[in-house]
Parts: C-alpha cells; structure tokens; sequence
C-alpha cells in the first residue's frame, strides 16, 4: 500500500478538513504551502464560484490542493464536471455517497477520498473505486457521524485494504500519534485551522474558537443532519426549542443564515459557530504552515517519550 504523502507528493500526511465558507484559496493555499494538503470546501457555493476558487488557489501556490464535493449540494452535479475540466489533484466528499461520480473522476486521473461515517460505508467506497478514505469521529465540527474517532478508525481499518486518514478531534502531535496507533495512514483536521492566520474569516469567528473550553460545543440540527457548532445564545435557543418540540420550520428559522453571520458577520450571539470538540486547544492565531510544523516537529520526541513511559509499566 502507498503511503499517503507519495500518492498525493505532499511532505506531511495531514489533510485541511473542508469547512463551508471557511476553506477558500487563501486557507487552501497556506496549506499547500505548509507541506499538507488544502481543501476548497464547494459547501453550498455553485460550480462557477468553485471555478473560481480552483483558479485562485492555483495562483497561489504549485502544490497539490483538493476540493471538497458536498453531496447534499444542488450543485453537486455540476461541481463535479468542474473539477474534471480544472484538472483538479484530490477530491474528497461529505455529507453522502459520491459512488455515481467515482468513475469519471478516476477516469480523469483524480484522486478520490470520501468522509465516511461507518466501516460499512468505507467498503462500499473501496469497492466503488475510491483511493483512500477519510474517516470522521463525531468529535468533528459541522455536520457528523454517530462514532467516535476512537472507535471508529481501527474498525474501518480492518474493513478495507486503502489507506484510511482520521478526522475528528485532530489537534496536535499527540491525536496525530494516537491515529497511527489505531491504524490510520493520515490524519484530517479542520477545527485547528479556523484560527489560521491566513483563515479568511471574521475575527470574532477565530477568537470564539481560541475562547472555547472542552465541553463548549454542542450537537443541533435533527437527528438525520446532526450539527457540531460552539456553544453561544443561538444554540442554547435552539436546543430549548428542539426539546420543546419546534417544528422545522421554527428550528429553520434560527439557523437560517447563520453560517454566513458567523464567517462574515462574526455575529457571536446569531452565528452558527461550527468547530471540532479539539477546539480547546487552539490558543491563539498562527500560520497553517507553524501549526503543521510544529504537529510533526513534537512527534519525533512524542514517540520517544511513550516509549520511555511504556517500558516503565
Ligand atoms: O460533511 C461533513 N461536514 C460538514 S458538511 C457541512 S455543510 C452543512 N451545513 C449545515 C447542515 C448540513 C451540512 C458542514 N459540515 N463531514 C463529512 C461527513 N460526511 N460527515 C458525515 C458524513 C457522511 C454522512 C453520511 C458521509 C456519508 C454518508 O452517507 C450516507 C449514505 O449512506 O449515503
């Protein structure tokens, strides 16, 4: 099996997790450049923008960078022939299965990595022609999975014979490290770079994620599109009508927006603030390529120090 960094010529095995109306050229870019690999999250956005976004990213730098193909999108269709025609190096998808569009992206030459919730579904993607997969803990920010990252990557490893990348709850050496041990050949974070100095987001957005503690995000949305968000009034409100048992509409009415008052507005009291239970950790703004950096500078000596602590067991 090729490991990760050969299959796709990048320096480190660490994907940036695509995240809506976050990870556009600039982000991506940084990235790249950081010796990992950028993702343009197409979230909701129509093919033209993600055009767009591809030609930008290009600009900005010459190493490999993915895009994110959401399948819950109307766009999706279209979105797809626009990374064939850009000759685009690595698609990943969420949110859904992109077993249709596998075929011609291969045939185009594009590496294909689906985020997948389940071992059931990671096997259904190998046999669908996929590369690798990226499997996603509910630890993870924005719309998740029921399993935990722990659980979930050494059962997936056992299911399939492709390189598996952990995602959720990815933040430094040490969840890096612990990945490797359950199997993984790669690791996918998101909530770490949101407060990237190149993360062309409202500030607001990155000081809530550097303000947060462990236990302050929560899971709205319904039980079929459970959403990771960080705790503030929109989600306290949302939750108390959820348990009062509001209508969709009325849930809808909340959450309309929201995203976009988070990004741009950094609206901390209406925004939908989405970010990873990891989020913790993030203390202040940095460059991607300092936090890749130093996520593999720590884990040489990492290894070295559980080594000691094993053998004085
Ligand atoms: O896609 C994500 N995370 C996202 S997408 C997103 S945009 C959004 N905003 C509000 C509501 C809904 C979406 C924000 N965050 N992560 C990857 C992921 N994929 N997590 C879970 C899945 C998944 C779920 C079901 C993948 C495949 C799947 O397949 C079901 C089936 O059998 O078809």
């Amino acid at each position: 099996m090729k490991n990760i960094t050969e299959l796709i010529n990048i320096k480190y095995p660490i994907f940036q997790g695509a995240m809506a109306n976050v990870s556009s050229a600039p982000l991506v870019a940084a990235v790249s450049n950081g010796g990992g690999l950028g993702i343009i999250a197409s979230s909701g956005n129509d093919a033209n923008w993600v055009r767009e976004q591809i030609r930008a990213t290009k600009k900005l730098t010459d190493k490999p960078f993915g895009v994110n193909v959401l399948m819950l999108s109307p766009h999706a269709k279209d979105i797809a022939q626009v990374v064939i025609e850009e000759k685009v190096n690595v698609v990943t998808t969420g949110a859904g299965n992109p077993g249709p569009y596998i075929p011609a992206w291969k045939e185009a030459g594009i590496i294909v990595i689906p985020v997948i919730p389940s071992a059931g579904l990671a096997r259904r993607m190998e046999r669908a022609g996929a590369d690798a997969v990226i499997a996603e803990g509910m630890e993870a920010g924005g719309h998740i999975g029921k399993m935990t990252t722990m659980a979930l990557i050494p059962q997936v490893v056992d299911a399939v014979n492709i390189p598996v990348i952990a995602a959720g709850g990815i933040g430094d050496a040490r969840s890096v490290l612990a990945a490797f041990a359950l199997g993984a050949k790669g690791v996918q974070a998101g909530t770490i770079f949101l407060a990237a100095e190149e993360t062309p987001i409202h500030d607001n957005y990155k000081q809530m994620v550097i303000g947060a503690k462990d236990t302050d995000t929560v899971v709205t949305g319904s039980d079929k599109a459970p959403v990771r968000i960080i705790k503030n009034q929109m989600s306290v409100q949302y939750l108390k009508l959820m348990n009062e048992g509001a209508t969709f509409e009325e849930l809808e009415k909340l959450t309309l927006g929201s995203l976009y008052k988070a990004v741009v507005e950094g609206n901390k009291d209406e925004g939908s603030f989405m970010a990873g239970q990891i989020a913790g950790i993030v203390k202040e703004v940095r460059p991607a390529k300092t936090i890749i950096e130093e996520i593999f500078n720590d884990l040489e000596k990492l290894v070295e120090s559980i080594d000691v602590l094993w053998k004085q067991q």
